[in-house]
Protein backbone atom coordinates (compact mmCIF):
# COMPACT_ATOMS: atom_id res chain seq x y z
CA UNK A 1 0.00 0.00 0.00
CA UNK A 2 1.35 3.24 -1.27
CA UNK A 3 -0.84 5.73 0.07
CA UNK A 4 -0.60 7.61 3.41
CA UNK A 5 -2.83 5.26 5.65
CA UNK A 6 -3.65 7.90 7.91
CA UNK A 7 -5.69 9.36 5.30
CA UNK A 8 -7.72 6.23 4.27
CA UNK A 9 -7.54 3.91 7.39
CA UNK A 10 -10.97 2.82 8.37
CA UNK A 11 -12.06 2.14 11.90
CA UNK A 12 -14.26 -1.09 13.39
CA UNK A 13 -16.45 -0.22 15.95
CA UNK A 14 -16.62 -4.26 17.49
CA UNK A 15 -19.63 -6.40 18.43
CA UNK A 16 -21.35 -4.56 21.52
CA UNK A 17 -19.96 -7.76 23.96
CA UNK A 18 -16.37 -7.12 22.56
CA UNK A 19 -13.77 -4.75 24.23
CA UNK A 20 -15.84 -1.28 24.46
CA UNK A 21 -17.43 -0.89 27.21
CA UNK A 22 -21.06 0.83 26.70
CA UNK A 23 -20.49 4.37 27.42
CA UNK A 24 -17.58 4.21 25.07
CA UNK A 25 -19.47 2.02 22.36
CA UNK A 26 -22.23 5.40 22.56
CA UNK A 27 -19.62 7.78 21.88
CA UNK A 28 -18.22 5.67 19.41
CA UNK A 29 -21.73 5.59 17.54
CA UNK A 30 -22.05 8.99 17.80
CA UNK A 31 -18.92 9.93 15.90
CA UNK A 32 -19.79 7.88 13.35
CA UNK A 33 -23.41 9.16 13.40
CA UNK A 34 -21.80 12.93 12.72
CA UNK A 35 -19.17 11.70 10.53
CA UNK A 36 -22.16 10.26 8.38
CA UNK A 37 -24.14 13.53 9.04
CA UNK A 38 -20.78 15.15 7.44
CA UNK A 39 -19.84 12.56 5.00
CA UNK A 40 -23.61 13.12 3.16
CA UNK A 41 -23.46 16.83 2.99
CA UNK A 42 -20.27 16.09 1.52
CA UNK A 43 -21.64 14.01 -1.17
CA UNK A 44 -18.52 13.31 -3.86
CA UNK A 45 -16.25 14.38 -1.23
CA UNK A 46 -16.86 11.88 1.05
CA UNK A 47 -12.77 10.73 1.10
CA UNK A 48 -12.13 14.06 1.98
CA UNK A 49 -14.87 13.96 4.90
CA UNK A 50 -13.18 10.85 6.57
CA UNK A 51 -9.48 12.50 6.58
CA UNK A 52 -11.54 15.54 8.00
CA UNK A 53 -13.01 12.96 11.00
CA UNK A 54 -9.56 11.60 11.28
CA UNK A 55 -7.59 14.77 11.71
CA UNK A 56 -10.64 15.89 14.33
CA UNK A 57 -10.20 12.34 16.17
CA UNK A 58 -6.07 13.27 16.05
CA UNK A 59 -6.88 16.49 17.52
CA UNK A 60 -8.69 15.51 20.45
CA UNK A 61 -5.89 13.13 20.89
CA UNK A 62 -3.58 15.59 21.74
CA UNK A 63 -4.61 16.54 25.12
CA UNK A 64 -4.39 13.07 25.90
CA UNK A 65 -0.59 12.90 24.57
CA UNK A 66 0.29 16.42 26.23
CA UNK A 67 -1.38 16.31 29.98
CA UNK A 68 0.72 13.43 31.67
CA UNK A 69 -2.09 11.14 33.14
CA UNK A 70 -0.81 9.42 36.61
CA UNK A 71 0.63 6.08 35.40
CA UNK A 72 3.08 8.53 33.76
CA UNK A 73 3.92 10.40 36.58
CA UNK A 74 2.70 8.44 39.87
CA UNK A 75 4.15 5.01 40.89
CA UNK A 76 2.98 1.56 39.53
CA UNK A 77 1.54 -1.50 41.10
CA UNK A 78 4.45 -3.74 42.56
CA UNK A 79 3.37 -7.01 41.08
CA UNK A 80 -0.20 -8.65 40.18
CA UNK A 81 -1.65 -8.92 43.22
CA UNK A 82 -3.08 -12.67 42.56
CA UNK A 83 -0.62 -15.12 42.29
CA UNK A 84 -2.40 -15.61 38.58
CA UNK A 85 -2.19 -12.98 36.14
CA UNK A 86 -5.52 -11.83 34.81
CA UNK A 87 -6.61 -9.28 31.58
CA UNK A 88 -7.29 -6.00 32.21
CA UNK A 89 -10.20 -4.55 33.25
CA UNK A 90 -10.55 -2.69 29.95
CA UNK A 91 -11.88 -6.20 28.26
CA UNK A 92 -14.38 -7.06 30.75
CA UNK A 93 -16.43 -7.76 27.75
CA UNK A 94 -14.01 -10.50 25.75
CA UNK A 95 -15.64 -13.26 27.73
CA UNK A 96 -17.09 -16.95 26.79
CA UNK A 97 -21.03 -16.51 26.10
CA UNK A 98 -23.78 -18.80 26.03
CA UNK A 99 -25.92 -18.63 22.55
CA UNK A 100 -28.82 -16.58 22.37
CA UNK A 101 -30.87 -18.74 20.75
CA UNK A 102 -29.64 -22.53 22.60
CA UNK A 103 -31.21 -23.87 25.74
CA UNK A 104 -29.91 -24.86 28.35
CA UNK A 105 -30.91 -28.37 29.17
CA UNK A 106 -29.67 -29.54 32.58
CA UNK A 107 -25.89 -29.74 32.87
CA UNK A 108 -25.55 -29.80 29.08
CA UNK A 109 -24.79 -26.33 28.25
CA UNK A 110 -22.08 -24.98 25.64
CA UNK A 111 -20.35 -21.45 26.27
CA UNK A 112 -18.79 -19.57 22.66
CA UNK A 113 -15.38 -18.86 21.88
CA UNK A 114 -15.11 -14.83 21.20
CA UNK A 115 -13.42 -15.03 17.92
CA UNK A 116 -14.09 -11.59 17.00
CA UNK A 117 -12.02 -10.19 19.87
CA UNK A 118 -8.61 -12.88 18.88
CA UNK A 119 -5.50 -12.91 17.21
CA UNK A 120 -2.86 -14.94 15.66
CA UNK A 121 -4.19 -18.57 15.96
CA UNK A 122 -3.98 -19.67 19.41
CA UNK A 123 -7.18 -19.65 21.84
CA UNK A 124 -6.51 -18.24 25.43
CA UNK A 125 -7.27 -20.97 27.61
CA UNK A 126 -9.86 -19.15 29.46
CA UNK A 127 -12.07 -18.43 26.59
CA UNK A 128 -11.61 -21.92 25.20
CA UNK A 129 -15.09 -23.00 24.14
CA UNK A 130 -17.00 -25.50 26.31
CA UNK A 131 -19.47 -28.26 25.51
CA UNK A 132 -20.77 -30.40 28.44
CA UNK A 133 -23.22 -33.15 28.00
CA UNK A 134 -23.45 -33.87 31.86
CA UNK A 135 -21.59 -30.91 33.54
CA UNK A 136 -18.30 -30.32 34.73
CA UNK A 137 -15.93 -31.17 37.33
CA UNK A 138 -12.36 -30.52 38.78
CA UNK A 139 -10.87 -34.15 39.43
CA UNK A 140 -8.54 -34.82 41.72
CA UNK A 141 -5.28 -35.90 40.03
CA UNK A 142 -4.07 -38.03 42.37
CA UNK A 143 -7.12 -40.15 42.59
CA UNK A 144 -7.29 -40.36 38.87
CA UNK A 145 -6.44 -43.64 36.73
CA UNK A 146 -6.15 -44.32 32.88
CA UNK A 147 -6.77 -47.99 32.05
CA UNK A 148 -5.66 -49.48 28.57
CA UNK A 149 -6.93 -53.05 27.99
CA UNK A 150 -8.69 -55.22 25.22
CA UNK A 151 -9.97 -58.81 25.01
CA UNK A 152 -8.63 -61.88 22.71
CA UNK A 153 -4.60 -60.63 23.49
CA UNK A 154 -5.51 -57.27 21.49
CA UNK A 155 -3.77 -56.14 24.41
CA UNK A 156 -0.63 -58.24 25.98
CA UNK A 157 0.03 -56.18 28.85
CA UNK A 158 -2.98 -54.71 30.24
CA UNK A 159 -2.55 -51.74 32.46
CA UNK A 160 -3.94 -48.92 34.98
CA UNK A 161 -1.83 -45.31 34.53
CA UNK A 162 -1.74 -42.92 37.69
CA UNK A 163 -1.15 -39.33 36.47
CA UNK A 164 2.56 -39.35 37.58
CA UNK A 165 2.88 -42.73 35.44
CA UNK A 166 2.01 -40.94 32.37
CA UNK A 167 4.15 -37.55 32.99
CA UNK A 168 7.14 -39.78 33.11
CA UNK A 169 6.68 -40.71 29.80
CA UNK A 170 8.05 -39.42 26.19
CA UNK A 171 5.89 -36.09 25.74
CA UNK A 172 5.04 -34.01 22.73
CA UNK A 173 3.37 -30.70 22.62
CA UNK A 174 1.50 -29.80 19.32
CA UNK A 175 -0.84 -27.14 18.03
CA UNK A 176 -3.97 -28.31 16.85
CA UNK A 177 -7.59 -26.85 16.35
CA UNK A 178 -10.89 -28.46 18.41
CA UNK A 179 -14.53 -27.88 16.88
CA UNK A 180 -17.63 -29.19 17.75
CA UNK A 181 -19.14 -31.32 15.11
CA UNK A 182 -22.85 -28.77 15.80
CA UNK A 183 -20.57 -25.55 15.13
CA UNK A 184 -22.55 -23.27 12.61
CA UNK A 185 -25.36 -25.62 12.84
CA UNK A 186 -28.32 -23.11 12.61
CA UNK A 187 -27.03 -22.26 9.61
CA UNK A 188 -28.58 -25.29 7.80
CA UNK A 189 -32.03 -23.79 8.34
CA UNK A 190 -31.57 -19.85 8.00
CA UNK A 191 -31.16 -18.95 11.67
CA UNK A 192 -28.72 -15.87 11.29
CA UNK A 193 -27.33 -15.95 14.10
CA UNK A 194 -26.52 -12.00 14.88
CA UNK A 195 -21.70 -12.35 15.36
CA UNK A 196 -19.19 -14.79 14.74
CA UNK A 197 -19.09 -15.93 18.72
CA UNK A 198 -22.46 -17.84 18.14
CA UNK A 199 -21.85 -19.06 14.48
CA UNK A 200 -18.52 -20.13 14.58
CA UNK A 201 -17.45 -19.93 18.33
CA UNK A 202 -17.10 -23.29 18.96
CA UNK A 203 -14.01 -24.00 17.43
CA UNK A 204 -10.41 -23.27 19.46
CA UNK A 205 -7.15 -24.50 18.80
CA UNK A 206 -4.18 -24.64 21.62
CA UNK A 207 -1.22 -26.22 22.22
CA UNK A 208 -1.89 -29.45 23.77
CA UNK A 209 0.66 -31.41 26.24
CA UNK A 210 0.76 -35.21 26.82
CA UNK A 211 2.24 -38.68 25.70
CA UNK A 212 1.00 -40.28 22.14
CA UNK A 213 -1.48 -42.90 22.43
CA UNK A 214 1.14 -44.84 20.26
CA UNK A 215 3.45 -44.46 22.78
CA UNK A 216 0.97 -45.78 25.29
CA UNK A 217 -0.48 -48.86 22.76
CA UNK A 218 2.77 -50.25 22.33
CA UNK A 219 4.11 -50.05 25.98
CA UNK A 220 1.26 -52.06 26.37
CA UNK A 221 1.24 -54.66 23.78
CA UNK A 222 -1.12 -53.86 21.35
CA UNK A 223 -1.65 -56.70 18.70
CA UNK A 224 -1.43 -54.32 15.63
CA UNK A 225 -2.98 -57.32 13.44
CA UNK A 226 -5.98 -57.87 15.79
CA UNK A 227 -6.54 -54.15 16.54
CA UNK A 228 -9.05 -52.23 14.61
CA UNK A 229 -10.62 -49.55 16.89
CA UNK A 230 -9.72 -48.02 20.20
CA UNK A 231 -12.53 -47.35 22.60
CA UNK A 232 -12.41 -43.92 24.42
CA UNK A 233 -14.08 -43.27 27.97
CA UNK A 234 -14.35 -40.07 30.04
CA UNK A 235 -15.04 -40.26 34.02
CA UNK A 236 -18.18 -38.20 34.08
CA UNK A 237 -21.44 -38.72 34.16
CA UNK A 238 -22.34 -38.22 30.26
CA UNK A 239 -20.81 -41.64 29.23
CA UNK A 240 -19.32 -40.40 26.92
CA UNK A 241 -17.70 -43.09 24.85
CA UNK A 242 -15.71 -42.89 21.51
CA UNK A 243 -14.57 -45.23 18.81
CA UNK A 244 -11.80 -43.71 17.32
CA UNK A 245 -10.08 -46.60 14.35
CA UNK A 246 -6.60 -47.69 14.88
CA UNK A 247 -4.65 -45.80 11.89
CA UNK A 248 -5.43 -42.43 13.84
CA UNK A 249 -5.24 -44.03 17.29
CA UNK A 250 -1.75 -45.16 16.12
CA UNK A 251 -1.29 -41.81 13.84
CA UNK A 252 -1.22 -38.26 15.89
CA UNK A 253 -3.12 -38.59 18.59
CA UNK A 254 -2.93 -37.40 22.03
CA UNK A 255 -3.13 -38.45 25.42
CA UNK A 256 -2.95 -34.99 26.90
CA UNK A 257 -2.65 -33.29 30.08
CA UNK A 258 -1.67 -29.81 29.35
CA UNK A 259 -2.95 -26.93 27.02
CA UNK A 260 -1.26 -23.68 26.10
CA UNK A 261 1.58 -24.28 28.77
CA UNK A 262 -0.30 -25.12 31.83
CA UNK A 263 -2.12 -28.20 32.91
CA UNK A 264 -5.85 -28.37 31.07
CA UNK A 265 -9.04 -26.61 32.78
CA UNK A 266 -11.16 -27.95 34.64
CA UNK A 267 -13.96 -27.17 31.65
CA UNK A 268 -11.67 -28.60 29.12
CA UNK A 269 -10.99 -32.41 30.90
CA UNK A 270 -8.52 -31.59 33.65
CA UNK A 271 -6.50 -34.13 34.39
CA UNK A 272 -6.79 -35.67 30.99
CA UNK A 273 -8.11 -36.15 27.77
CA UNK A 274 -8.40 -37.39 24.54
CA UNK A 275 -6.91 -35.52 21.35
CA UNK A 276 -8.22 -36.44 18.24
CA UNK A 277 -6.60 -33.69 15.94
CA UNK A 278 -8.94 -33.37 12.92
CA UNK A 279 -11.93 -35.08 14.18
CA UNK A 280 -14.81 -33.44 15.34
CA UNK A 281 -14.94 -32.66 19.11
CA UNK A 282 -17.17 -35.04 20.60
CA UNK A 283 -14.48 -37.69 19.91
CA UNK A 284 -11.63 -35.59 22.17
CA UNK A 285 -13.01 -37.17 25.28
CA UNK A 286 -12.60 -35.25 28.24
CA UNK A 287 -11.87 -36.92 32.26
CA UNK A 288 -10.12 -40.06 30.15
CA UNK A 289 -10.18 -42.63 32.13
CA UNK A 290 -10.45 -46.11 29.67
CA UNK A 291 -9.10 -46.57 26.39
CA UNK A 292 -10.43 -50.54 25.01
CA UNK A 293 -8.69 -51.74 22.48
CA UNK A 294 -11.01 -53.99 19.69
CA UNK A 295 -11.83 -55.35 16.38
CA UNK A 296 -14.97 -53.50 15.93
CA UNK A 297 -17.29 -50.24 15.94
CA UNK A 298 -18.74 -49.71 19.28
CA UNK A 299 -21.78 -48.02 18.03
CA UNK A 300 -22.20 -46.07 21.23
CA UNK A 301 -25.13 -44.01 22.14
CA UNK A 302 -22.94 -41.31 20.84
CA UNK A 303 -21.93 -42.82 17.46
CA UNK A 304 -24.84 -44.49 16.50
CA UNK A 305 -27.98 -42.36 17.58
CA UNK A 306 -26.23 -38.67 17.99
CA UNK A 307 -23.69 -37.54 16.07
CA UNK A 308 -25.22 -39.03 12.51
CA UNK A 309 -25.90 -37.03 9.33
CA UNK A 310 -29.86 -36.78 8.37
CA UNK A 311 -29.29 -37.12 4.65
CA UNK A 312 -32.42 -35.66 2.03
CA UNK A 313 -33.36 -39.46 1.38
CA UNK A 314 -34.14 -40.01 4.67
CA UNK A 315 -31.26 -42.58 5.60
CA UNK A 316 -28.26 -41.49 8.05
CA UNK A 317 -24.43 -41.34 7.86
CA UNK A 318 -22.51 -42.82 10.81
CA UNK A 319 -18.92 -42.43 11.78
CA UNK A 320 -18.69 -38.49 9.71
CA UNK A 321 -15.87 -37.54 12.10
CA UNK A 322 -13.86 -35.54 9.89
CA UNK A 323 -14.23 -31.84 10.38
CA UNK A 324 -13.55 -30.76 6.53
CA UNK A 325 -11.88 -27.54 5.37
CA UNK A 326 -13.54 -24.34 6.96
CA UNK A 327 -12.79 -20.61 7.28
CA UNK A 328 -14.82 -17.62 8.72
CA UNK A 329 -14.06 -13.30 8.13
CA UNK A 330 -13.68 -12.58 12.16
CA UNK A 331 -13.47 -8.77 11.33
CA UNK A 332 -15.57 -7.32 10.07
CA UNK A 333 -18.12 -9.64 11.03
CA UNK A 334 -22.21 -9.72 12.35
CA UNK A 335 -22.53 -6.93 14.89
CA UNK A 336 -18.92 -4.99 14.16
CA UNK A 337 -20.11 -1.42 12.66
CA UNK A 338 -17.56 0.21 9.96
CA UNK A 339 -17.16 3.38 11.83
CA UNK A 340 -15.94 4.96 7.85
CA UNK A 341 -15.26 4.95 5.06
CA UNK A 342 -11.54 3.61 3.85
CA UNK A 343 -8.39 0.80 4.62
CA UNK A 344 -9.59 -2.39 6.68
CA UNK A 345 -7.95 -5.20 7.31
CA UNK A 346 -10.24 -8.14 6.32
CA UNK A 347 -9.06 -10.82 8.70
CA UNK A 348 -10.29 -14.63 9.69
CA UNK A 349 -9.53 -17.76 10.16
CA UNK A 350 -9.22 -21.46 8.22
CA UNK A 351 -8.84 -24.86 9.11
CA UNK A 352 -8.97 -28.23 7.62
CA UNK A 353 -9.19 -31.81 9.18
CA UNK A 354 -7.33 -33.57 6.50
CA UNK A 355 -4.24 -31.09 6.87
CA UNK A 356 -2.75 -27.89 5.98
CA UNK A 357 -4.78 -24.69 4.44
CA UNK A 358 -3.03 -23.87 1.27
CA UNK A 359 -5.22 -21.31 -0.04
CA UNK A 360 -8.15 -18.39 1.18
CA UNK A 361 -9.77 -15.93 -1.32
CA UNK A 362 -11.98 -13.44 -0.14
CA UNK A 363 -14.74 -11.98 -1.82
CA UNK A 364 -16.32 -8.50 -1.38
CA UNK A 365 -18.87 -8.39 -3.84
CA UNK A 366 -20.82 -11.62 -2.61
CA UNK A 367 -18.78 -14.22 -4.21
CA UNK A 368 -18.95 -12.53 -7.77
CA UNK A 369 -15.10 -12.04 -7.78
CA UNK A 370 -12.09 -13.12 -5.40
CA UNK A 371 -8.70 -12.31 -4.29
CA UNK A 372 -6.54 -14.10 -2.81
CA UNK A 373 -5.70 -13.65 1.08
CA UNK A 374 -2.09 -13.44 2.77
CA UNK A 375 -1.75 -16.22 5.03
CA UNK A 376 0.04 -15.75 8.36
CA UNK A 377 2.10 -18.39 9.68
CA UNK A 378 2.76 -21.06 11.58
CA UNK A 379 0.61 -22.67 8.94
CA UNK A 380 0.28 -25.76 10.66
CA UNK A 381 -1.40 -29.22 9.96
CA UNK A 382 -4.58 -29.36 11.65
CA UNK A 383 -4.68 -26.54 13.45
CA UNK A 384 -6.19 -22.78 12.78
CA UNK A 385 -4.69 -20.45 10.04
CA UNK A 386 -4.87 -16.61 9.96
CA UNK A 387 -5.17 -15.23 6.88
CA UNK A 388 -5.13 -11.36 6.16
CA UNK A 389 -6.43 -9.20 2.79
CA UNK A 390 -6.93 -5.46 2.21
CA UNK A 391 -9.90 -4.13 1.70
CA UNK A 392 -10.93 -0.06 0.96
CA UNK A 393 -14.57 0.58 1.85
CA UNK A 394 -16.36 3.00 -0.94
CA UNK A 395 -19.48 3.04 1.83
CA UNK A 396 -21.58 1.04 -0.35
CA UNK A 397 -23.05 -2.29 0.45
CA UNK A 398 -20.79 -5.09 0.26
CA UNK A 399 -20.94 -8.66 1.04
CA UNK A 400 -17.57 -10.33 2.70
CA UNK A 401 -16.97 -13.69 1.72
CA UNK A 402 -13.68 -16.57 2.70
CA UNK A 403 -13.17 -19.58 0.65
CA UNK A 404 -10.48 -21.75 1.85
CA UNK A 405 -8.57 -24.46 0.28
CA UNK A 406 -6.99 -27.30 1.83
CA UNK A 407 -3.79 -29.45 1.23
CA UNK A 408 -5.88 -32.20 -0.54
CA UNK A 409 -7.97 -29.68 -3.11
CA UNK A 410 -10.60 -29.62 -1.64
CA UNK A 411 -12.35 -26.01 -2.10
CA UNK A 412 -15.08 -24.82 0.91
CA UNK A 413 -18.70 -25.06 -0.25
CA UNK A 414 -21.53 -22.79 -0.63
CA UNK A 415 -24.27 -22.91 2.12
CA UNK A 416 -26.79 -24.41 -1.58
CA UNK A 417 -23.71 -26.49 -2.96
CA UNK A 418 -23.44 -28.15 0.62
CA UNK A 419 -27.34 -28.37 0.95
CA UNK A 420 -27.63 -29.89 -2.34
CA UNK A 421 -25.77 -33.16 -1.18
CA UNK A 422 -26.78 -33.00 2.72
CA UNK A 423 -30.03 -31.44 2.49
CA UNK A 424 -31.12 -29.43 5.63
CA UNK A 425 -32.04 -31.87 8.38
CA UNK A 426 -28.32 -32.09 9.57
CA UNK A 427 -26.92 -30.69 12.39
CA UNK A 428 -23.38 -31.74 12.21
CA UNK A 429 -20.65 -30.50 9.61
CA UNK A 430 -21.67 -27.50 7.97
CA UNK A 431 -18.55 -25.90 6.44
CA UNK A 432 -20.02 -23.44 4.11
CA UNK A 433 -18.99 -20.16 3.15
CA UNK A 434 -19.90 -18.07 5.48
CA UNK A 435 -21.01 -13.93 4.23
CA UNK A 436 -21.18 -10.84 6.23
CA UNK A 437 -23.09 -8.07 4.78
CA UNK A 438 -22.21 -4.71 5.21
CA UNK A 439 -25.10 -2.27 5.18
CA UNK A 440 -24.30 1.61 3.89
CA UNK A 441 -24.56 2.36 7.44
CA UNK A 442 -21.22 0.48 8.65
CA UNK A 443 -23.62 -2.32 10.56
CA UNK A 444 -22.44 -5.82 9.77
CA UNK A 445 -25.04 -8.24 9.80
CA UNK A 446 -25.60 -12.57 8.84
CA UNK A 447 -26.91 -13.23 5.64
CA UNK A 448 -26.71 -16.84 3.52
CA UNK A 449 -25.94 -16.19 -0.38
CA UNK A 450 -26.86 -18.79 -2.21
N1 LIG B 1 -16.14 -36.74 29.10
C1 LIG B 1 -16.65 -35.90 28.21
N2 LIG B 1 -15.92 -35.63 27.10
C2 LIG B 1 -16.40 -34.80 26.19
C3 LIG B 1 -17.66 -34.18 26.31
C4 LIG B 1 -18.41 -34.46 27.49
O1 LIG B 1 -19.51 -33.95 27.71
N3 LIG B 1 -17.86 -35.33 28.42
N4 LIG B 1 -18.13 -33.34 25.30
C5 LIG B 1 -17.56 -33.56 23.99
C6 LIG B 1 -17.93 -32.58 22.98
S1 LIG B 1 -19.42 -32.79 22.22
C7 LIG B 1 -17.05 -31.62 22.58
S2 LIG B 1 -17.43 -30.57 21.29
C8 LIG B 1 -15.76 -31.44 23.25
C9 LIG B 1 -15.68 -30.03 23.82
O2 LIG B 1 -14.47 -29.83 24.47
P1 LIG B 1 -14.23 -28.54 25.31
O3 LIG B 1 -15.33 -28.44 26.36
O4 LIG B 1 -12.89 -28.64 25.89
O5 LIG B 1 -14.34 -27.39 24.35
O6 LIG B 1 -15.54 -32.36 24.30
C10 LIG B 1 -16.04 -33.65 24.06
N5 LIG B 1 -15.62 -34.54 25.08
MO1 LIG C 1 -19.58 -31.34 20.44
Amino acid sequence: MSRDLSEVIGRVLPAPENHLSPELLEQARKARRSFMGKALAMGAGAMTATATATRALAAEGEDVILNLPEHTTGLGQPVAALGYGQPSKWEANLQRRESPGLTRVSQASVSFTPLQGLFGIITPSGLHFERHHQGWWDIDPSKHRLMIHGDDGMIKRPRVFTMDDLMRLPSVSRIHFIECGANSAPEWGNVALPSVQYTHGMVSCSEFTGVLLSTLLEMCGIDRKKAKYVLAEGADGSSMTRTVSIEQAMDDCIVAWGMNGEMLRPENGYPLRLVVPGVQGVSWVKYLRRIEVGDMKWATKDEAIHYIDHMPDGTHRQYTGIQECKSVITTPSGSQTLLDRGYYNVTGLAWSGRGTIKRVDVSVDGGRNWRTARLEGPILPKALTRFNIDWVWDGKPAILQSRAIDSTGYVQPKINQLRAVRGTRSIYHQNAIQSWLVSENGEVSNVQVY
